[in-house]
């Protein structure tokens, strides 16, 4: 009963193809930002540099496998400054490693080098991380051109039209935004996105991994423990009802919500846009979708109180009033990207 529970909240998804535009027009404002990092400015153009995309962590360098698909007997390695031959001699001593030849990049100050023996890539690379006067060791990974597709497991994706159309609800094979092709090259971005709107059911399977909980804020114990003068407010905020539990009673704040971050590839409902994002619910809109500018000023100064660093706004009215244009330079003043669905 539980699984059958839990399937029928998905019932968001079954609107899917009646809300199409509300997808491409969501997805559309967050596709370009939230696959990028969260910090560092602009992306380089043609993408992510190969250097931006290995993780040099505390270990030297990131986890090599067993057998890296890598240039055999090559790897690259950041010495301390003036200590590679040191590193180099000392290694070859320690380790029994022979050094076939070195080349210096000079312009980065890495060195390739190339070694004798049948020892695997990974031990030699393991070897140089144990030296002190090494800072990095990594494979010299083979690279490839990143062309491809990458769809995910997930139930209902093929009913994504918007993320990639097939033509599967009668329309333009291709008119969608790509969404596979950039999965091929990321899905993951840990950014905040404030979604202001509804609510969020944030017990949401498809959802629940992908919640935004504010760091600063002790669940229940009546103290505003951050100071932003709102108490308990560890998952957001209702704006409507003036109290801590941002649940929707409506649908619509999740069904955006699951358009921007639903967990992908987990073989459960659709996938967002981003999988690994950190969802905040800003609830200002009722559970008959409407909400005062007041509220909706409100939950946007909260998002940029709190650190979003992108809001999602599908709500409007026919014309715009003075008010909720300094929300956008309240939010545009900080560069965060503001989609919204407003009409006129
Ligand atoms: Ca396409
Ligand atoms: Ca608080
Ligand atoms: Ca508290
Ligand atoms: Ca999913």
């Amino acid at each position: 009963m539980e699984k059958l529970h839990a399937l029928k909240r998905i019932e968001w998804t079954q609107t899917i193809e009646n809300r199409g535009i509300l997808i491409i027009a969501t997805s559309l404002c967050v596709l370009s930002v939230l696959c990028w990092p969260v910090e560092g400015g602009e992306a380089p153009a043609g993408g992510r540099a190969v250097h931006d995309m290995l993780d040099y962590s505390v270990t030297k360098g990131a986890p090599v496998p067993e057998n890296p698909d890598a240039v055999p007997g090559e790897i690259l390695v950041k010495f301390k400054p003036k200590r590679a031959q040191v590193a180099m001699d000392n290694t070859q001593a320690a380790q029994k490693i022979r050094v076939a030849s070195a080349r210096r990049l000079k312009r980065i100050d890495w060195h390739v080098i190339k070694v004798q023996g049948d020892r695997k890539l990974k031990d030699v690379i393991m070897a140089y991380r144990q030296s002190p006067d090494v800072l990095y060791a990594e494979p010299n990974y083979l690279l490839h051109a990143l062309d491809g597709q990458y769809i995910p497991n997930d139930a209902r994706f093929g009913q994504l039209w918007g993320m990639h159309n097939t033509g599967q609800s009668g329309g333009t094979p291709d008119a969608d935004i790509d969404a596979p092709e950039a999965w091929h090259s990321i899905t993951t971005s840990g950014i905040v996105v404030a979604v202001i709107d509804t609510g969020v059911d944030y017990n949401h399977l498809d959802l629940a991994a992908n919640m935004w909980t504010n760091p600063g804020e002790i669940p229940g114990n009546g103290i505003d423990d951050d100071g932003n003068d709102l108490i308990d407010d560890v998952r957001g905020w209702d704006f409507s009802n003036g109290d801590n539990d941002p649940m929707d009673d409506h649908g619509h704040g999740t069904h955006c919500a699951g358009t921007i971050g639903a967990v992908g590839n987990n073989a459960l409902g659709v996938a967002g846009v981003c999988w690994n994002v950190k969802i905040m619910p800003l609830k200002f809109l009722n559970s008959q979708g409407g909400g005062s500018t007041v509220d909706a000023i409100e939950a946007i100064t909260y998002a940029t109180l709190m650190g979003a660093k992108v809001m999602s706004n599908s709500w409007g009215r026919a014309l715009l009033q003075p008010s909720s244009e300094g929300c956008h330079h309240c939010s545009g003043r900080s560069r965060r990207p503001f989609c919204g669905g407003c009409r006129q």
